[in-house]
């Protein structure tokens, strides 16, 4: 074990520990399926390639036929002590914790509102999330006491929050912004056709300062950033600068397919020390994403070992709630970063 964990990390510049090894062995004794293997895993996605490609070259994994053990393999994980990994999730609130049946109506309505949105795009690292999850965040923060009579800001919306938001009459008042004009356009049409008035939607890149009207204005941001820490600071931190004071809101996704735990620490650390905010809530796999497009022209297709496109939304993310206290502060600096802003050594989407 130790030898396989000392050749992985000569290989590669994200970290890696015993229990890594572990993890993807466990998750590949549950599943044949390259993309259901990372998703159980819980290592970012390139860790798991090269993790393969070692455990291959030592003669334990067979990839003739999706992802397996071999013999040698098998006499390994008995030595070893590793057990497969088991799916336990509830299957009626989906692992979410809260009871979406009350909702069947607004994602009814919201599904058939966002036929004909436009397709993700990669310039952007777009990917947006099936409808229930975002009913299910609406519902989310609904029962924290986030929603009803407030005010509420969409740092980039490839999702429709904004849409789901209005139908859910909740709001005060909304405002929206996103880097992709298609998106605005959709959203300013949708609040026509429903004619919701107090909403502001605007285009904007948040490499770039928000404008005075939108800081310290709001009681809870949502947003769902790329996860450099460059984009931590440009869409969580924005965020954070919009709210009124002490006790708002925000609510963010965060992968461990693009981020392993020590990158989760690092941006931990940026929530509690440079923001002085708390986290109040961390919901694992919260957040289900469809498919997107592109997936045959990113990093994650150059390194995955089997060239299968995913049969499954095998791409989750958990919810972040933080909370504003007496010395929170956000980030108000420009951030003077191009393609960086989406890709670090632990992406791979993109
Ligand atoms: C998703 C960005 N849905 C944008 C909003 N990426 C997920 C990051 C989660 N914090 C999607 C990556 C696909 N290329």
């Amino acid at each position: 074990m130790e030898e396989i964990v000392e050749e992985v990390r000569k290989e590669i510049g994200i970290p890696v520990y015993e229990r890594s090894v572990e993890n993807v062995i466990s998750a590949l004794l549950s599943s044949q399926d390259i993309w259901e293997i990372v998703e159980l895993s819980g290592e970012p996605l390139p860790l798991v390639a090269k993790i393969l490609e070692v455990l291959e070259r030592r003669g334990y994994v067979d990839l003739s036929n999706g992802v397996s053990l071999s013999d040698e393999g098998l006499k390994l994980i008995e030595t070893l002590g590793i057990y497969k990994r088991e799916k336990l999730f509830c299957e009626v609130c989906g692992g979410r914790g809260l009871n979406l049946k009350v909702y069947d109506e607004l994602l009814k309505e919201f599904s058939e509102l966002v036929f004909g949105r436009p397709e993700p795009r990669h310039e952007f690292d777009q990917a947006f999330v099936t409808p229930e999850t975002v009913i299910a965040r609406v519902a989310l923060m609904h029962a924290r006491g986030d929603l009803a009579g407030k005010e509420i800001f969409v740092l980039g919306d490839d999702d429709l929050m904004s849409v789901a938001l209005m139908l859910s009459n909740l709001p005060k008042r909304i405002a929206v912004l996103d880097i992709d004009e298609r998106l605005i356009k959709f959203i300013e049409k949708i609040a026509d056709e429903i004619g919701f008035q107090n909403i502001d939607i605007f285009v904007f890149d948040l490499r770039e300062p928000l404008p005075d009207y939108a800081r310290g204005k709001f009681d809870s941001f949502i947003t769902d950033p790329p996860e450099t820490l460059e984009a931590i600071r440009a869409f969580v931190g924005r965020g954070i600068a919009t709210l009124k004071g002490p006790g708002c809101s925000g609510y963010f996704g965060l992968t461990r397919v693009e981020s392993s735990a020590d990158k989760w620490r690092g941006i931990e650390k940026i929530l509690l020390n440079e923001f002085n905010v708390v986290i109040t809530d961390i919901i694992k796999d919260f957040n289900e994403y469809t498919n997107w497009g592109y997936v045959e022209s990113t990093k994650a297709w150059r390194l995955i070992p089997v060239k299968t496109t995913p049969k499954h939304n095998w791409y989750k993310s958990s919810i972040f709630r933080i909370q504003t206290l007496e010395n929170s502060k956000g980030f108000e600096d420009e951030l003077k970063v191009g393609k960086e802003l989406y890709d670090d050594e632990e992406s791979s989407t993109t």
